[in-house]
């Protein structure tokens, strides 16, 4: 297949800005989407605490980072003092109370990476998944909200992609593609590139918040209402910077030396993280470095058929937003 090296965008691309901000509107939850989701969180709150009154909940994941759309599922995490009991016998238990209240659908999924309490809330229709003590989620949680509210063209961005993801079956953790979450952190990363930069690096900054979790620090600089107008010298629209994105993926990327990392604001690479060789079920060969656990490969989950998949699809979308007279629809056209 031929590589292409630097290519310019069309210049009728800013044709597309209405097509794909509605797209993007049409993602946000509504209102009343919203106030579901905080009544079953407080039903929720309200069974829990029945149970174990020094527990607290924490939201995560989109319903939190202020990435969520209407199809988000709920995730929550239990923050806990297990003591010498088990985290599985604790969410055997916290299904049994939930169902005793009345939520449907409650199942344990204990045998997964990270355990969890499956249920669906019949009330709201949503999905809701319960973690324990995951607070790395918790702070990543933070973090991806922080950075969204400093550039609104992040949020945009990233609810796209994940849009486009989803249609096109390549946020399938399950079958080797990315999750929402490494989607997120490859919008971050992609934005804290270009030039002039959109978003800062703010785990660069002198933190002004910390966490610790599990013997590992996370801090960051969070007070982004100090950096209102920061991407404001990137003139840059969002169908230019969805393009990018794609043909940044698609050809400039080198899948075999380089991890994006959202800690350092660059590309760093798979030498200095050792990330050369397979370890176990790690095979490496598209590397995302989780900011927190520094160790993680959001990338882990790719293999050989699956990189290509997915790297065919960024090449698929690179093209339709090059040279297609409707990108709008072909591009999340359904696989
Ligand atoms: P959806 O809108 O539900 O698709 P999401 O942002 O909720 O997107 P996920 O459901 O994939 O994303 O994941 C929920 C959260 O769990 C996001 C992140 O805070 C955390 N998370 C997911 N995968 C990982 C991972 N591999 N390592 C660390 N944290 C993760
Ligand atoms: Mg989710």
């Amino acid at each position: 297949k031929l590589r292409r090296g630097w290519v310019e965008c069309r210049h009728d691309i800013d044709a597309f800005a209405p097509g794909l901000l509605s797209i993007y509107e049409s993602l946000r939850p509504s209102e009343e989407h919203r106030s579901k989701q905080s009544q079953l969180i407080d039903s929720l709150t309200k069974s829990v605490s029945k149970e174990w009154s020094n527990a607290q909940l924490h939201l995560y994941g989109s319903c939190a980072n202020s990435f969520g759309t209407s199809h988000s599922d709920v995730d929550v995490c239990l923050e806990i003092d297990i003591g010498t009991g088990s985290v599985v016998e604790l969410l055997l238990r916290l299904a049994e109370i939930l169902r005793a209240d009345g939520f449907g659908d409650v199942e344990a999924i204990t045998s997964a990476r990270v355990p969890i309490v499956r249920m669906l809330d019949s009330g709201s229709g949503f999905s809701c998944d319960i973690c324990i003590n995951n607070l790395f989620a918790v702070a990543n949680t933070k973090l991806l909200r922080d950075y969204a509210q400093i550039d609104g063209r992040l949020l945009q961005l990233a609810s796209i992609v994940k849009h486009w993801a989803k249609l096109r079956g390549v946020n399938e953790t399950y079958r080797g593609t990315l999750s929402s979450y490494a989607y997120v952190l490859m919008c971050i990363s992609f934005l804290q590139l270009r030039e002039p930069k959109i978003l800062p690096c703010l785990q660069a900054m002198e933190p002004t918040y910390t966490m610790v979790v599990d013997d590992t620090e996370c801090a960051y600089f969070d007070e982004v209402h100090l950096l209102p107008d920061f991407g404001a010298e990137n003139e840059e629209s969002i169908p230019e910077l969805l393009w990018a994105f794609f043909h940044y993926w698609a050809f400039q990327h080198d899948y075999r030396k380089d991890v994006v990392s959202i800690r350092m604001g660059k590309i760093i690479s798979k030498k200095e993280k050792n990330w050369t060789t397979r370890v176990g079920n790690d095979r490496h060969l598209m590397c995302i470095e989780d900011p927190f656990e520094t160790g993680h490969d959001l990338g882990r989950v790719v293999d050989r058929q699956t990189i290509r998949i997915i790297r065919e699809e960024f090449e698929r979308a690179a093209d339709i937003l090059q040279h297609d007279d409707d990108p709008c629809d072909t591009l999340f056209e359904p696989y």
